[in-house]
């Protein structure tokens, strides 16, 4: 190789190592450990991140958009999925359902249908959906219908964690069904830097 060409790969490592670095700093994940006001770890809250500079909305995540009865429960119990998705409410017990919600952001009723049918409901506005069934007084499922691309709900140890964020400023809010706050739900303001932000949330619930 002569000197010219040397240099020439030279600068080009250099622009490749700087592009590879300047894309990295602006990416951020968020990693949110919810705790209740005892400490102990609360699961299925719904953690959902709005930048500054609104993100495109989503168009799907990676689970299914299904809410599945079995064993008198619904499965998952709660849901996320975009706005405007039409969710499947498969039923997979023995016994017949009527499901039903009440809640501002989609008040349906679903009539009486059985076993390894499906029926299927539209969301089209963002908000918190409760859902109840009919004949079985004990049955609760939320469904949270988004307008970010960036929400997932906590798992066991209350922890969840967001990839993909733009770094600078966000409102962090996070969802749960006994949460003590307005619509069940907290927000946090927060700045995002490059890389692993870490944020621990105290959410008290009502017990
Ligand atoms: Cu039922």
């Amino acid at each position: 190789m002569n000197r010219t060409a040397s240099i020439l790969a030279l600068i080009l490592a250099l622009a490749a190592l700087f592009a590879v670095s300047a894309h990295a700093g602006d990416v951020a994940t968020l990693k949110v450990v919810v705790k209740d006001n005892r400490g102990l770890p609360i699961q299925d809250a719904v953690v959902t991140v709005f930048p500054a500079k609104a993100a495109a909305p989503p168009t799907s995540f990676l689970w299914p958009s299904a809410m599945g009865q079995k064993d008198l429960s619904f499965v998952p119990g709660t849901l996320i999925v975009p706005k405007g998705t039409r969710v499947a409410f498969p039923n997979f017990d023995r016994v017949r359902h009527s499901i039903y919600s009440f809640s501002d952001a989609a008040k349906f009723e679903i009539s009486l249908y059985g076993r390894d049918q499906t029926r299927s409901q539209g969301f089209p506005i963002a908000g918190n959906v409760a859902l109840g069934c009919n004949i079985h007084d004990q049955m609760r499922g939320y469904i949270k219908v988004v307008d970010t691309p960036y929400a997932a709900k906590t798992d066991r140890e209350g922890r969840v964690v967001l990839d993909g964020l733009p770094t600078g400023a966000v409102e962090v809010r996070i969802w749960h069904p006994a949460a003590m706050a307005s619509k069940n739900e907290a927000d946090h303001d927060t700045v995002l830097g490059a890389g692993l932000n870490s944020r621990a949330v105290v959410l008290p619930l009502r017990r």
